[in-house]
Protein backbone atom coordinates (compact mmCIF):
# COMPACT_ATOMS: atom_id res chain seq x y z
CA UNK A 1 0.00 0.00 0.00
CA UNK A 2 1.53 3.43 -0.75
CA UNK A 3 0.37 6.57 1.00
CA UNK A 4 -1.83 8.99 -1.14
CA UNK A 5 -3.72 12.37 -0.10
CA UNK A 6 -6.32 13.55 -2.06
CA UNK A 7 -6.11 16.64 -4.17
CA UNK A 8 -8.55 18.93 -5.26
CA UNK A 9 -8.89 20.27 -8.97
CA UNK A 10 -11.09 23.49 -8.89
CA UNK A 11 -12.00 25.44 -12.13
CA UNK A 12 -11.35 28.90 -11.84
CA UNK A 13 -14.38 30.76 -13.38
CA UNK A 14 -13.71 32.95 -16.39
CA UNK A 15 -14.63 36.10 -17.32
CA UNK A 16 -17.66 35.41 -19.16
CA UNK A 17 -19.96 34.11 -15.91
CA UNK A 18 -23.45 34.80 -16.31
CA UNK A 19 -26.99 33.90 -15.87
CA UNK A 20 -28.42 32.83 -19.28
CA UNK A 21 -30.11 30.13 -17.89
CA UNK A 22 -29.00 27.21 -20.27
CA UNK A 23 -29.45 24.00 -17.95
CA UNK A 24 -33.12 22.72 -18.12
CA UNK A 25 -33.15 20.64 -15.11
CA UNK A 26 -31.28 22.73 -12.90
CA UNK A 27 -33.82 24.56 -10.93
CA UNK A 28 -31.20 27.70 -9.99
CA UNK A 29 -29.99 28.10 -13.13
CA UNK A 30 -33.51 28.23 -14.83
CA UNK A 31 -34.79 30.14 -11.61
CA UNK A 32 -31.70 33.31 -11.80
CA UNK A 33 -32.00 33.12 -15.75
CA UNK A 34 -31.48 36.58 -16.57
CA UNK A 35 -30.00 38.20 -13.66
CA UNK A 36 -26.89 40.53 -13.50
CA UNK A 37 -23.85 38.14 -12.62
CA UNK A 38 -20.47 38.98 -11.04
CA UNK A 39 -17.73 37.62 -12.69
CA UNK A 40 -15.04 38.94 -10.57
CA UNK A 41 -16.64 37.92 -7.39
CA UNK A 42 -17.33 34.39 -8.79
CA UNK A 43 -13.77 34.00 -9.20
CA UNK A 44 -12.39 35.79 -5.81
CA UNK A 45 -15.15 33.46 -4.34
CA UNK A 46 -14.21 30.49 -6.22
CA UNK A 47 -10.24 31.04 -4.78
CA UNK A 48 -11.41 31.87 -1.23
CA UNK A 49 -12.81 28.39 -0.82
CA UNK A 50 -9.17 26.74 -2.60
CA UNK A 51 -7.72 28.35 -0.03
CA UNK A 52 -9.96 27.19 2.91
CA UNK A 53 -9.14 23.75 1.59
CA UNK A 54 -5.53 24.35 1.09
CA UNK A 55 -4.99 25.64 4.43
CA UNK A 56 -7.03 22.84 6.16
CA UNK A 57 -3.96 20.64 4.87
CA UNK A 58 -5.44 19.77 1.42
CA UNK A 59 -3.12 19.51 -1.96
CA UNK A 60 -5.21 22.14 -3.83
CA UNK A 61 -4.61 23.10 -8.11
CA UNK A 62 -6.35 25.50 -9.98
CA UNK A 63 -7.92 24.19 -13.49
CA UNK A 64 -8.05 27.36 -16.35
CA UNK A 65 -11.30 28.80 -18.07
CA UNK A 66 -11.63 27.49 -21.36
CA UNK A 67 -11.42 30.53 -23.97
CA UNK A 68 -14.77 32.39 -24.33
CA UNK A 69 -16.75 33.29 -26.30
CA UNK A 70 -16.20 29.90 -28.27
CA UNK A 71 -15.75 31.87 -31.79
CA UNK A 72 -15.10 28.84 -33.74
CA UNK A 73 -18.23 27.11 -32.36
CA UNK A 74 -19.97 30.18 -33.83
CA UNK A 75 -17.94 29.86 -37.33
CA UNK A 76 -19.24 26.70 -37.27
CA UNK A 77 -22.43 27.31 -37.28
CA UNK A 78 -22.05 29.66 -40.12
CA UNK A 79 -21.37 32.98 -38.45
CA UNK A 80 -18.12 34.71 -40.39
CA UNK A 81 -15.84 38.04 -41.27
CA UNK A 82 -14.09 39.42 -38.09
CA UNK A 83 -14.49 37.91 -34.94
CA UNK A 84 -16.22 40.91 -33.42
CA UNK A 85 -18.77 40.73 -36.61
CA UNK A 86 -19.02 37.15 -35.70
CA UNK A 87 -20.42 38.18 -32.31
CA UNK A 88 -22.16 40.79 -33.31
CA UNK A 89 -24.58 38.69 -35.68
CA UNK A 90 -24.82 36.16 -33.27
CA UNK A 91 -26.38 38.58 -30.80
CA UNK A 92 -28.29 39.99 -33.11
CA UNK A 93 -29.94 36.96 -34.89
CA UNK A 94 -29.10 34.42 -32.45
CA UNK A 95 -28.86 35.25 -28.55
CA UNK A 96 -29.06 31.85 -27.15
CA UNK A 97 -26.28 30.46 -29.25
CA UNK A 98 -23.97 33.70 -28.12
CA UNK A 99 -24.98 32.46 -24.87
CA UNK A 100 -23.59 29.04 -25.25
CA UNK A 101 -20.70 30.24 -26.97
CA UNK A 102 -19.92 32.39 -23.59
CA UNK A 103 -20.84 29.72 -20.74
CA UNK A 104 -17.95 30.19 -18.31
CA UNK A 105 -19.08 26.36 -17.17
CA UNK A 106 -16.38 24.59 -17.04
CA UNK A 107 -15.51 26.16 -13.58
CA UNK A 108 -17.67 23.22 -12.25
CA UNK A 109 -14.77 20.61 -12.61
CA UNK A 110 -16.34 17.71 -11.11
CA UNK A 111 -17.66 17.52 -14.66
CA UNK A 112 -14.03 17.87 -16.28
CA UNK A 113 -13.48 14.27 -16.22
CA UNK A 114 -14.19 10.81 -14.10
CA UNK A 115 -11.11 9.78 -12.25
CA UNK A 116 -9.78 6.56 -11.19
CA UNK A 117 -6.44 6.56 -8.66
CA UNK A 118 -3.60 4.22 -9.58
CA UNK A 119 -4.23 2.19 -6.55
CA UNK A 120 -7.59 0.63 -8.59
CA UNK A 121 -6.12 1.33 -12.33
CA UNK A 122 -4.97 -2.20 -13.68
CA UNK A 123 -1.97 -0.85 -14.88
CA UNK A 124 -1.16 1.16 -11.81
CA UNK A 125 -1.34 4.42 -13.64
CA UNK A 126 -3.98 7.51 -12.31
CA UNK A 127 -6.96 7.79 -15.38
CA UNK A 128 -8.49 10.42 -16.77
CA UNK A 129 -11.77 10.22 -18.88
CA UNK A 130 -13.01 13.89 -19.63
CA UNK A 131 -16.55 14.02 -19.91
CA UNK A 132 -18.26 14.77 -23.15
CA UNK A 133 -20.75 16.91 -21.26
CA UNK A 134 -23.48 16.20 -24.82
CA UNK A 135 -26.90 16.44 -22.66
CA UNK A 136 -26.37 20.45 -22.76
CA UNK A 137 -25.30 22.15 -25.57
CA UNK A 138 -23.14 24.94 -23.59
CA UNK A 139 -21.58 22.23 -21.54
CA UNK A 140 -20.72 19.81 -24.90
CA UNK A 141 -18.14 22.44 -25.73
CA UNK A 142 -15.88 21.53 -23.08
CA UNK A 143 -14.42 17.88 -24.02
CA UNK A 144 -11.27 18.57 -25.93
CA UNK A 145 -10.44 21.63 -24.07
CA UNK A 146 -10.49 19.85 -21.00
CA UNK A 147 -8.18 17.45 -21.62
CA UNK A 148 -5.57 19.72 -22.95
CA UNK A 149 -5.83 20.93 -19.41
CA UNK A 150 -5.40 17.63 -17.51
CA UNK A 151 -2.52 16.71 -20.12
CA UNK A 152 -1.16 19.99 -18.98
CA UNK A 153 -1.60 19.23 -15.00
CA UNK A 154 -0.72 15.88 -15.38
CA UNK A 155 2.19 15.70 -18.03
CA UNK A 156 3.81 12.53 -17.53
CA UNK A 157 2.17 9.46 -19.01
CA UNK A 158 4.01 7.13 -17.59
CA UNK A 159 2.30 8.29 -14.51
CA UNK A 160 -1.24 9.43 -16.00
CA UNK A 161 -3.36 8.18 -19.03
CA UNK A 162 -5.66 11.29 -19.66
CA UNK A 163 -7.88 9.80 -22.48
CA UNK A 164 -10.52 11.52 -24.99
CA UNK A 165 -13.70 12.08 -24.42
CA UNK A 166 -16.37 9.06 -24.82
CA UNK A 167 -17.54 9.09 -28.73
CA UNK A 168 -20.38 12.20 -28.46
CA UNK A 169 -23.44 10.34 -29.36
CA UNK A 170 -26.13 10.26 -26.83
CA UNK A 171 -25.37 6.38 -25.74
CA UNK A 172 -22.25 7.87 -24.12
CA UNK A 173 -23.40 10.25 -22.47
CA UNK A 174 -21.66 11.37 -19.48
CA UNK A 175 -21.18 14.10 -16.82
CA UNK A 176 -17.67 13.02 -15.45
CA UNK A 177 -17.16 12.72 -11.72
CA UNK A 178 -20.44 14.53 -10.55
CA UNK A 179 -21.76 10.49 -10.60
CA UNK A 180 -19.26 9.10 -9.32
CA UNK A 181 -17.79 8.31 -5.68
CA UNK A 182 -14.94 6.45 -4.93
CA UNK A 183 -14.81 4.81 -1.26
CA UNK A 184 -11.85 3.22 0.76
CA UNK A 185 -10.41 2.24 3.67
CA UNK A 186 -7.38 5.05 2.81
CA UNK A 187 -6.92 6.71 0.07
CA UNK A 188 -3.64 4.38 -0.82
CA UNK A 189 -5.56 1.45 -0.95
CA UNK A 190 -8.34 -0.07 -3.46
CA UNK A 191 -11.42 1.39 -3.02
CA UNK A 192 -15.22 0.91 -4.20
CA UNK A 193 -15.80 3.12 -7.25
CA UNK A 194 -19.79 3.75 -7.63
CA UNK A 195 -20.89 4.84 -10.85
CA UNK A 196 -24.19 6.14 -11.02
CA UNK A 197 -26.02 6.25 -14.13
CA UNK A 198 -29.38 8.13 -15.48
CA UNK A 199 -30.87 6.32 -17.68
CA UNK A 200 -30.13 3.18 -20.11
CA UNK A 201 -28.82 4.03 -23.95
CA UNK A 202 -30.82 1.46 -25.00
CA UNK A 203 -34.05 2.30 -23.30
CA UNK A 204 -36.09 5.32 -24.53
CA UNK A 205 -36.13 8.26 -22.03
CA UNK A 206 -39.23 10.64 -21.64
CA UNK A 207 -38.35 12.35 -17.95
CA UNK A 208 -39.28 15.67 -17.75
CA UNK A 209 -36.11 16.27 -17.60
CA UNK A 210 -33.39 14.88 -19.12
CA UNK A 211 -31.05 11.99 -17.28
CA UNK A 212 -27.58 12.91 -18.26
CA UNK A 213 -25.51 10.20 -17.63
CA UNK A 214 -25.69 6.98 -19.23
CA UNK A 215 -24.87 3.14 -17.89
CA UNK A 216 -23.29 2.90 -20.98
CA UNK A 217 -20.83 5.65 -20.68
CA UNK A 218 -19.78 4.31 -17.21
CA UNK A 219 -19.05 0.86 -18.08
CA UNK A 220 -17.03 2.44 -20.87
CA UNK A 221 -14.95 4.48 -18.38
CA UNK A 222 -14.55 1.48 -16.43
CA UNK A 223 -13.48 -0.84 -19.16
CA UNK A 224 -11.01 2.23 -20.24
CA UNK A 225 -9.32 2.79 -16.84
CA UNK A 226 -9.15 -0.73 -15.56
CA UNK A 227 -11.24 0.24 -12.32
CA UNK A 228 -11.65 -2.47 -10.15
CA UNK A 229 -14.46 -2.52 -7.25
CA UNK A 230 -16.84 -1.14 -9.51
CA UNK A 231 -20.66 -0.56 -8.84
CA UNK A 232 -23.16 0.41 -11.06
CA UNK A 233 -26.35 2.17 -9.96
CA UNK A 234 -29.44 3.90 -10.75
CA UNK A 235 -30.55 7.23 -10.18
CA UNK A 236 -33.96 7.72 -8.99
CA UNK A 237 -36.45 8.80 -12.01
CA UNK A 238 -37.68 10.65 -8.79
CA UNK A 239 -34.72 12.65 -8.11
CA UNK A 240 -34.00 13.56 -11.48
CA UNK A 241 -37.38 15.11 -11.46
CA UNK A 242 -37.48 16.92 -8.71
CA UNK A 243 -34.32 18.66 -10.12
CA UNK A 244 -31.26 16.52 -9.23
CA UNK A 245 -29.41 16.58 -12.67
CA UNK A 246 -25.96 15.00 -11.05
CA UNK A 247 -26.10 12.41 -8.28
CA UNK A 248 -23.69 14.89 -6.33
CA UNK A 249 -27.24 16.76 -5.66
CA UNK A 250 -28.04 14.03 -3.29
CA UNK A 251 -25.28 12.06 -2.21
CA UNK A 252 -21.51 12.27 -1.48
CA UNK A 253 -19.03 10.27 -0.22
CA UNK A 254 -15.04 10.04 1.28
CA UNK A 255 -13.05 7.07 2.99
CA UNK A 256 -15.85 4.27 4.18
CA UNK A 257 -19.00 6.58 4.65
CA UNK A 258 -21.50 7.44 1.66
CA UNK A 259 -23.80 10.08 2.71
CA UNK A 260 -26.71 10.27 0.90
CA UNK A 261 -30.70 11.10 0.60
CA UNK A 262 -33.20 8.47 0.84
CA UNK A 263 -34.28 9.07 -2.53
CA UNK A 264 -30.90 9.09 -4.88
CA UNK A 265 -31.11 5.74 -5.25
CA UNK A 266 -33.78 3.61 -7.50
CA UNK A 267 -32.46 0.57 -4.84
CA UNK A 268 -31.17 1.54 -2.32
CA UNK A 269 -30.99 -2.39 -0.73
CA UNK A 270 -29.23 -3.09 -3.97
CA UNK A 271 -26.46 -0.23 -3.72
CA UNK A 272 -25.97 -1.09 -0.13
CA UNK A 273 -25.57 -4.40 -0.89
CA UNK A 274 -23.36 -4.02 -3.63
CA UNK A 275 -21.27 -1.68 -2.38
CA UNK A 276 -20.47 -3.96 1.23
CA UNK A 277 -19.66 -6.98 -1.42
CA UNK A 278 -16.86 -4.75 -3.56
CA UNK A 279 -15.55 -3.17 -0.21
CA UNK A 280 -15.07 -6.59 1.08
CA UNK A 281 -13.28 -8.35 -1.29
CA UNK A 282 -9.34 -8.75 -1.07
CA UNK A 283 -7.27 -6.17 -0.99
CA UNK A 284 -10.26 -3.57 -0.58
CA UNK A 285 -11.36 -5.04 2.86
CA UNK A 286 -13.01 -2.17 4.96
CA UNK A 287 -16.78 -1.68 6.05
CA UNK A 288 -18.56 0.79 4.38
CA UNK A 289 -21.05 3.03 6.81
CA UNK A 290 -23.96 4.78 5.34
CA UNK A 291 -25.45 7.99 6.26
CA UNK A 292 -28.82 8.52 4.79
CA UNK A 293 -31.03 11.30 5.50
CA UNK A 294 -34.66 10.50 5.74
CA UNK A 295 -37.61 12.31 3.45
CA UNK A 296 -39.26 12.93 7.04
CA UNK A 297 -36.26 14.90 8.02
CA UNK A 298 -35.37 16.72 4.91
CA UNK A 299 -37.60 16.77 2.20
CA UNK A 300 -36.04 15.80 -1.10
CA UNK A 301 -36.90 19.39 -2.42
CA UNK A 302 -35.11 21.28 0.46
CA UNK A 303 -32.28 19.08 -0.58
CA UNK A 304 -32.29 20.57 -3.52
CA UNK A 305 -32.57 23.37 -3.02
CA UNK A 306 -29.95 23.86 0.22
CA UNK A 307 -27.22 21.85 -1.91
CA UNK A 308 -26.31 20.21 1.59
CA UNK A 309 -25.60 16.89 -0.59
CA UNK A 310 -23.18 19.01 -2.72
CA UNK A 311 -20.92 19.51 0.39
CA UNK A 312 -17.09 18.50 -0.07
CA UNK A 313 -17.01 16.09 2.42
CA UNK A 314 -12.88 15.41 3.38
CA UNK A 315 -10.53 13.22 5.05
CA UNK A 316 -8.08 16.26 6.73
CA UNK A 317 -4.97 15.45 8.22
CA UNK A 318 -4.57 13.95 11.90
CA UNK A 319 -8.33 14.03 11.91
CA UNK A 320 -9.98 10.92 12.69
CA UNK A 321 -13.43 12.01 11.49
CA UNK A 322 -14.61 13.54 8.08
CA UNK A 323 -15.16 17.54 7.46
CA UNK A 324 -18.14 18.18 5.24
CA UNK A 325 -17.56 21.80 3.62
CA UNK A 326 -21.02 22.66 2.60
CA UNK A 327 -22.34 25.03 1.20
CA UNK A 328 -23.78 29.06 3.08
CA UNK A 329 -27.48 27.98 1.84
CA UNK A 330 -27.23 24.96 4.54
CA UNK A 331 -26.79 27.61 7.31
CA UNK A 332 -29.77 29.53 6.14
CA UNK A 333 -32.22 26.22 5.60
CA UNK A 334 -33.62 25.64 8.57
CA UNK A 335 -34.13 21.84 8.25
CA UNK A 336 -30.76 21.45 6.26
CA UNK A 337 -29.02 23.25 8.95
CA UNK A 338 -30.99 20.65 11.60
CA UNK A 339 -29.73 17.83 9.93
CA UNK A 340 -25.84 19.43 9.77
CA UNK A 341 -26.09 19.83 13.39
CA UNK A 342 -27.08 16.31 13.85
CA UNK A 343 -24.25 14.94 11.89
CA UNK A 344 -22.05 16.17 14.04
CA UNK A 345 -23.31 16.10 17.57
CA UNK A 346 -23.71 11.82 16.94
CA UNK A 347 -20.54 9.91 16.66
CA UNK A 348 -21.02 8.67 13.18
CA UNK A 349 -18.11 9.26 10.30
CA UNK A 350 -18.49 13.28 10.18
CA UNK A 351 -17.66 14.86 12.43
CA UNK A 352 -17.18 18.94 11.44
CA UNK A 353 -19.03 21.10 9.00
CA UNK A 354 -17.64 24.19 7.59
CA UNK A 355 -19.59 26.87 5.43
CA UNK A 356 -18.18 28.51 2.17
CA UNK A 357 -19.71 31.43 0.42
CA UNK A 358 -19.80 30.35 -3.46
CA UNK A 359 -22.96 32.32 -3.96
CA UNK A 360 -21.76 33.32 -7.82
CA UNK A 361 -21.69 29.13 -8.83
CA UNK A 362 -24.88 28.48 -6.63
CA UNK A 363 -27.67 30.41 -8.50
CA UNK A 364 -26.53 28.28 -11.43
CA UNK A 365 -26.50 25.05 -9.90
CA UNK A 366 -22.81 24.91 -8.84
CA UNK A 367 -22.34 24.16 -5.16
CA UNK A 368 -18.68 23.59 -3.83
CA UNK A 369 -18.39 19.68 -4.52
CA UNK A 370 -19.02 20.80 -8.46
CA UNK A 371 -16.19 23.03 -8.41
CA UNK A 372 -13.97 20.15 -7.90
CA UNK A 373 -12.42 17.26 -9.07
CA UNK A 374 -10.68 15.00 -6.63
CA UNK A 375 -7.76 13.49 -7.41
CA UNK A 376 -6.55 10.90 -5.29
CA UNK A 377 -2.21 10.70 -5.75
CA UNK A 378 0.58 9.13 -4.40
CA UNK A 379 3.53 11.28 -3.29
CA UNK A 380 5.59 11.01 -7.06
CA UNK A 381 2.06 11.12 -8.92
CA UNK A 382 1.67 14.59 -6.84
CA UNK A 383 5.27 15.83 -7.27
CA UNK A 384 4.73 15.02 -11.21
CA UNK A 385 2.10 17.58 -11.18
CA UNK A 386 2.74 21.15 -12.77
CA UNK A 387 4.09 23.04 -10.04
CA UNK A 388 2.62 26.22 -11.70
CA UNK A 389 -1.03 25.32 -11.02
CA UNK A 390 -0.38 24.09 -7.30
CA UNK A 391 -2.01 26.37 -5.26
CA UNK A 392 -0.85 28.69 -2.66
CA UNK A 393 -1.40 32.10 -0.89
CA UNK A 394 0.71 33.95 -3.16
CA UNK A 395 -0.86 32.01 -6.04
CA UNK A 396 -4.30 33.32 -4.84
CA UNK A 397 -2.68 36.96 -4.34
CA UNK A 398 -1.36 37.12 -7.65
CA UNK A 399 -5.32 35.71 -9.61
CA UNK A 400 -7.19 37.87 -7.73
CA UNK A 401 -5.52 40.80 -8.41
CA UNK A 402 -5.30 39.41 -11.74
CA UNK A 403 -9.05 39.37 -11.61
CA UNK A 404 -9.35 42.75 -10.24
CA UNK A 405 -8.03 44.22 -13.26
CA UNK A 406 -9.53 42.17 -15.91
CA UNK A 407 -12.62 40.83 -15.13
CA UNK A 408 -16.25 42.80 -14.78
CA UNK A 409 -18.41 42.80 -12.18
CA UNK A 410 -21.41 42.98 -13.55
CA UNK A 411 -22.48 40.87 -16.42
CA UNK A 412 -26.44 40.80 -18.40
CA UNK A 413 -27.07 38.35 -20.49
CA UNK A 414 -27.03 41.23 -22.94
CA UNK A 415 -23.23 42.31 -21.98
CA UNK A 416 -22.01 39.18 -23.62
CA UNK A 417 -22.75 40.48 -27.11
CA UNK A 418 -20.21 43.76 -26.61
CA UNK A 419 -17.18 42.75 -28.70
CA UNK A 420 -14.96 44.15 -26.06
CA UNK A 421 -15.63 41.42 -23.78
CA UNK A 422 -14.06 39.09 -26.34
CA UNK A 423 -10.93 41.36 -26.30
CA UNK A 424 -10.99 41.86 -22.50
CA UNK A 425 -10.92 38.32 -21.69
CA UNK A 426 -8.89 36.86 -24.32
CA UNK A 427 -6.32 39.35 -22.41
CA UNK A 428 -6.94 37.87 -19.20
CA UNK A 429 -6.41 34.36 -20.47
CA UNK A 430 -3.01 35.07 -22.37
CA UNK A 431 -1.71 36.54 -18.66
CA UNK A 432 -3.45 33.88 -16.99
CA UNK A 433 -1.66 31.23 -19.32
CA UNK A 434 1.96 32.79 -17.93
CA UNK A 435 0.69 32.92 -14.65
CA UNK A 436 0.04 29.45 -14.65
CA UNK A 437 3.08 28.62 -16.53
CA UNK A 438 0.33 26.63 -19.34
CA UNK A 439 2.46 27.29 -22.15
CA UNK A 440 2.04 29.56 -24.93
CA UNK A 441 -0.29 27.81 -26.72
CA UNK A 442 -2.40 26.65 -24.40
CA UNK A 443 -5.80 28.32 -25.67
CA UNK A 444 -7.08 28.25 -29.57
CA UNK A 445 -6.73 32.32 -30.03
CA UNK A 446 -3.22 31.61 -29.21
CA UNK A 447 -2.03 28.74 -32.15
O1 LIG B 1 -24.25 21.53 -15.76
N1 LIG B 1 -24.86 24.75 -14.60
C1 LIG B 1 -24.15 23.52 -14.46
C2 LIG B 1 -23.93 23.20 -13.01
C3 LIG B 1 -23.04 22.01 -12.85
C4 LIG B 1 -22.99 21.53 -11.44
N2 LIG B 1 -22.11 20.46 -11.31
C5 LIG B 1 -22.31 19.39 -10.48
N3 LIG B 1 -23.46 19.13 -9.94
N4 LIG B 1 -21.32 18.60 -10.30
C6 LIG B 1 -24.90 22.38 -15.16
O2 LIG B 1 -26.13 22.35 -15.06
C7 LIG B 1 -25.82 26.61 -15.79
C8 LIG B 1 -25.31 27.59 -16.81
C9 LIG B 1 -26.34 28.57 -17.22
O3 LIG B 1 -27.52 28.31 -17.02
O4 LIG B 1 -25.96 29.59 -17.75
C10 LIG B 1 -25.01 25.36 -15.78
O5 LIG B 1 -24.53 24.92 -16.80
Amino acid sequence: MMTAVEANCDGLVGPTHSFAGLAPGNLASEIHKGEPSNPRGAAVEGLSKMRRLSDLGLPQFVLPPHERPDVSFLRALGFGGTDAAVIEAAGRTAPELLNTACSASPMWAANAATVTPSADAADGRVHFTPANLLTNLHRSLEGEQTARALRTLFPDETKFAVHDPLPAQPHFADEGAANHVRLCAEHGEAGVNLFVWGRDAWEAWSGRFPARQTRQAFEAVQRRHGAGGAVFARQARRAIEAGVFHNDVVCVGAKQCLFFHEAAFEDRAAVEADIRAAASREGAGFEPVFVEVAEADLPLAEAVKSYLFNSMLVSLPGEARLTLIAPMEVAETPRAHAVAQGLVGGNGPIGRVEYVDVRQSMRNGGGPACLRLRVVLTEDELAAANPGQRFNPALQQRLEAWAGSRYRDRLLPADLADPALLVESRTALDELTQILALGSDFYPFQR
